[in-house]
């Protein structure tokens, strides 16, 4: 029924879980991948966008803001900006060729579009270097034309030329085989807009201004929060490496990995850069903890911005949303402090200034997936499961179903 995943080295339905983790088929040698990129049907051609030239990276964000992700009801679009698209698809190591695009022969229009960027990723025992693919995107007038599955082939044969041979990549479709399912959660912060464009509904016990007294957030942070600075990546990297240990399936970062991930995103990258317009130009929002007394960095906690389009519902076209992305604490490191409490408070304590920081920012709802701790605050902060889910998938790697990228369950 899956007559392209079928074909591809990714675990197949009728199979059962893996004995051992490892690869499903052997790299080869760079003279035994194929040298000649596959065939597009007549009248489209393959064209390698370069996303450091803003004028191409526009292209790419205009196919994506047109045609990209929905939810089930087709109310909300993402709306990647073309900054953001720049910095995702730039990181150190990166690789142009895998910024893949389809264009109309005689017009040169960009009608679709896959891209990788390589990073290294530790799953479970096993570290590799991988590809992470993303914004696979068709034009809405060329969809079931089996158009997808050339554009997979074909990053997966630049993917090969580089050495590369394991992907991951998430999608909210089912396909062959999830390694982990997580649901979107939500928490609203611009009450009354939410339910303006129909994301939110008022329940059908309380009244609007309830709803909106009930999702108030405060207006100061509760720790000594402060934006993450240059001179807090060595730190930063240090701290999310050891904190990351907890988990089974995670990226692995050196200094200059979690430089682009944590600060590069930001703007001019000069703290207290506030005043009108931040919100619209900053990818990335990252804030650290340092202990006054050591300037040792205890804490850090980062989220994006991702604003989606609002489709057939009149009033403001755009909503802004945050997603939570990663975060650290040293607590976690103190003696008992799983068992009596303690690492789950100050959870608590970070994401709710992360609700005051995006709430003064602006954002009208905060996101956040069920992957690493994130079941220790989702309910206590308000969150509300939302319709969407989001799959995890490895290509040519096999292990056994990872649980929702939450801590591992100490069985010793
Ligand atoms: C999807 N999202 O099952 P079968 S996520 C993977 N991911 O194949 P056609 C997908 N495969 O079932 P359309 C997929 N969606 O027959 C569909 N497929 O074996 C499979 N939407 O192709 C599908 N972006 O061209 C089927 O379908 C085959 O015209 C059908 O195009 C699909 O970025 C799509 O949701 C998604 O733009 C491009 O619907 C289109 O419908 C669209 O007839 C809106 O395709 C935007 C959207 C997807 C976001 C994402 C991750 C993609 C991962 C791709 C797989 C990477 C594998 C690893 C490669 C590197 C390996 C190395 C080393
Ligand atoms: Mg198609």
């Amino acid at each position: 029924e899956h007559k392209f995943w079928a074909t591809q080295p990714v675990p197949q339905p009728d199979e059962g879980p893996p004995i051992e983790d490892g690869y499903i088929e052997p790299s080869v040698p760079q003279d035994q991948v194929r040298q000649e990129p596959y065939s597009l049907p007549s009248s489209f051609e393959w064209s390698t966008l370069d996303m450091s030239d803003p004028n191409q990276a526009k292209e790419v964000y205009d196919l994506l803001s047109l045609n990209y992700v929905e939810d089930d009801e087709a109310s909300f679009r993402f709306q990647y900006s073309a900054e953001f698209l720049q910095w995702a698809l730039q990181p150190p190591g990166y690789f142009k060729e895998w910024h893949v695009g389809v264009r109309v022969s005689s017009n040169k229009k960009l009608v679709a579009f896959i891209s990788g960027v390589p990073l290294t990723l530790r799953v479970r025992k096993n570290v590799f270097v991988a590809c992470e693919i993303n914004y696979l995107c068709v034009h809405k007038k060329l969809r079931s034309k089996r158009l997808a599955p050339v554009l997979i082939k074909e990053v997966t044969r630049r993917v090969h030329l580089e050495g590369i041979f394991q992907a991951i990549y998430t999608a909210g479709v089912v396909i062959p085989t999830p390694v982990s399912t997580c649901q979107y959660h939500h928490r609203a912060l611009n009450t009354t807009k939410l339910v303006d464009i129909h994301f939110t509904s008022v329940p059908r016990h309380m009244s609007l201004a309830r709803l909106i007294n009930y999702n108030k957030v405060s207006d100061k942070t509760t720790l000594p929060v402060r934006e993450m600075e240059e001179k807090d990546v060595k730190q930063v990297a240090d701290l999310f490496a050891r904190f990351m240990l907890r988990y089974d399936m995670v990226p692995a970062m050196n200094f200059d990995d979690a430089r682009h991930q944590f600060l590069s995103g930001s703007g001019t990258g000069k703290p207290g850069d506030g005043g009108p317009g931040r919100r619209e130009r900053q990818v990335t929002w990252c804030y650290v903890v340092e202990d006054p007394r050591t300037h040792q960095v205890t804490d850090f906690f980062s989220f994006y911005c991702l604003p989606s389009t609002v489709i057939n519902t009149p009033g403001p076209g755009v909503l802004q949303a945050a997603y939570l992305y990663y975060y650290a604490s040293a607590t976690a490191f103190e003696p008992g402090a799983e068992s009596d409490g303690r690492f789950k408070k100050r959870l608590q304590q970070l994401i709710t200034d992360a609700l005051v920081i995006a709430n003064n920012a602006k954002f009208d709802v905060f996101n956040a997936l069920t992957l690493m701790d994130n079941m220790n605050f989702l309910t206590d902060l308000k969150f509300g499961k939302g319709d969407g889910f989001l799959n995890f998938y490895l290509y040519n790697w096999r292990t056994t179903p990872l649980a929702g990228m939450t801590a591992t369950e100490d069985t010793s």
